[in-house]
């Protein structure tokens, strides 16, 4: 089996990102998954055809790609991807798509394809804090995931496809408000870990309560 990992690149000011590092932390190879990394551009116009691209030449059996969701506490693991992009900043090429449909003709929204209650619990079996969440944003991260599941649903059946938001690393916080949250590299990476092997070895995922209010 192989698992096709993805972060981005530095985006709205910072100096890295923690997707794209923690993703460098992984190892070649987890629970007897080969593991692809690829680091892709925050631009819209670009992330979504790097992504087919590297499918097209690695055929990984599951695509899981990682963004940085600032402000947030734990590890999230994302259920849904709509097909609208809404930048609240524009992506490192300029451009601040609104209101802006992703693929014309598409649905309105993928849920995502790995066992994202198996992720959520393993990550937390592996000691870092995670939940499902049901919004990856209107930002570069939901239209990647979304581009991804599209991808899989129209031209690869049998891919499977998500996303992973991780907070700020320690180092972004310096300059930000007292109570920002953060996470170190290594819990991510560990947490990365612990949700590529759910992937590996859950098909069905748990039927277990992990919804929210809000
Ligand atoms: N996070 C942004 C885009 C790139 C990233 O790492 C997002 O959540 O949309």
């Amino acid at each position: 089996m192989r698992v096709l990992i993805t972060g981005f690149d530095p985006f709205g000011g910072e100096a890295a990102n923690p997707a794209f590092e923690a993703v460098r932390l992984l190892p070649d190879v987890i629970a007897g998954a080969d593991i692809a990394k690829l680091e892709l551009p925050t631009v819209f116009a670009a992330c979504d055809a790097m992504l087919e691209e590297a499918v097209e030449r690695l055929a990984p059996d599951a695509v899981l790609s990682v963004g940085q969701a600032g402000g947030r506490f734990d590890v999230s693991v994302e259920r849904v991807a709509i097909n609208l992009a809404d930048g609240r900043i524009p992506d490192n090429a300029g451009d601040q798509p609104i209101d802006r449909t992703i693929r014309e003709g598409g649905p309105d929204a993928y849920f995502a394809t790995v066992p994202v209650k198996a992720m959520v619990r393993r990550i937390r079996a592996a000691g870092v804090p995670a939940s499902v969440s049901y919004s990856a944003g209107s930002y570069v991260c939901n239209h990647l995931m979304y581009c991804a599941l599209h991808y899989a649903a129209t031209r690869r059946p049998g891919l499977r496809a998500g996303f992973i938001h991780v907070p700020f690393m320690p180092s972004q916080a310096v300059d930000k408000p007292a109570a920002t949250p953060t996470m170190s590299l290594e819990c991510m990476a560990t947490a990365i870990a612990a949700a590529v092997e759910a992937v590996v070895d859950t098909v069905d995922d748990l039927r277990a309560p992990e919804g929210r209010d809000h």
